[in-house]
């Protein structure tokens, strides 16, 4: 069996995780799990855990450690034989000592994106609830305004792109990732990629994992259509 891939991307609000982490997923078939969908879909069930992580979100605060711990690690558990790439997880400290006890990660991707940036697309981002697809006003924008491309259904904006939740979750981001990335940058598994476009940052990331992951030759990417 192929050596198994995992990888972690890591970045604020609007930074491109989610939009990479599917160009990836495609390119590189890894499994993209995310951690904000794991909390919306909590949410939209009505689970215990989504209940309580309802009023955290909807004041732009995250989620306490142990309710995420508890939702993502037995579910990484269960992915024994995938390669994966985890979207949003860890946000803390505490989080990514509670990952390393369960795997040993090969690579971290760190997006380093301008504040300015990061304002402006989200106030822009629209989601099709029912299957998490986003759409992004400017960058992205859906074939009929307001509706999802695939089921016709109306767009809706997170609670937590709304103004006053996204300032408290841009200047939180910062402090509490800096001993996350830290502890990656000891390891020496991290990476992190600046710019204000996706589109131009994307090059640097598929050809450092075309290099990472066994199977995957630089020059089969350099066709791949954009999602
Ligand atoms: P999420 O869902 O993980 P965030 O806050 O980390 O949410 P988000 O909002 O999902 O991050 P992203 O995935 O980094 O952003 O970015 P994205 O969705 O791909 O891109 C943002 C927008 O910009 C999209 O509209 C996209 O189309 C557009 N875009 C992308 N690239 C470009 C570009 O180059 N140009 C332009 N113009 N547009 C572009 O977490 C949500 C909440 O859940 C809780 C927290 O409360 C969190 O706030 N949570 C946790 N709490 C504790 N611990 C954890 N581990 C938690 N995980 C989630
Ligand atoms: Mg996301």
């Amino acid at each position: 069996m192929a050596k198994l891939f995992r990888a972690v991307i890591m970045g604020p609000p609007g930074s491109g995780k989610g939009t990479i982490s599917e160009r990836i997923a495609q390119r590189f078939g890894l499994t993209h799990l995310s951690s904000g969908d794991f909390v919306r879909e909590n949410i939209a069930a009505n689970t215990d855990a989504g209940v309580l992580a309802k009023t955290y979100i909807e004041r732009g605060l995250l989620v306490p450690d142990h309710v995420m711990t508890r939702l993502l690690l037995p579910r990484l558990e269960e992915m024994t034989r995938h390669s994966w790439l985890m979207d949003g997880f860890p946000r803390t400290l505490a989080q990514a000592k509670a990952l390393n006890s369960t795997c040993d990660l090969d690579l971290v991707i760190s997006l380093n994106i301008p504040y300015e940036t990061l304002k402006e697309r989200l106030s822009e981002r629209w989601i099709h609830p029912a299957s998490g697809r986003v759409y992004n006003m400017g960058f992205n924008p859906p074939h009929v305004q307001g509706r999802d491309d695939i089921s016709g259904e109306p767009l809706i904006q997170h609670d937590d792109d709304k103004p006053e939740a996204l300032v408290a979750r841009l200047r939180h981001y910062k402090d509490v990732a800096k001993p996350i990335i830290d502890l990656y940058k000891s390891k020496g598994i991290l990476h992190t990629f600046s710019g204000t476009e996706t589109d131009r940052i994307w090059p640097y990331i598929n050809s450092l994992l075309s290099n990472k992951i066994p199977g995957t030759s630089q020059a089969d990417t350099q066709c791949i259509p954009m999602p």
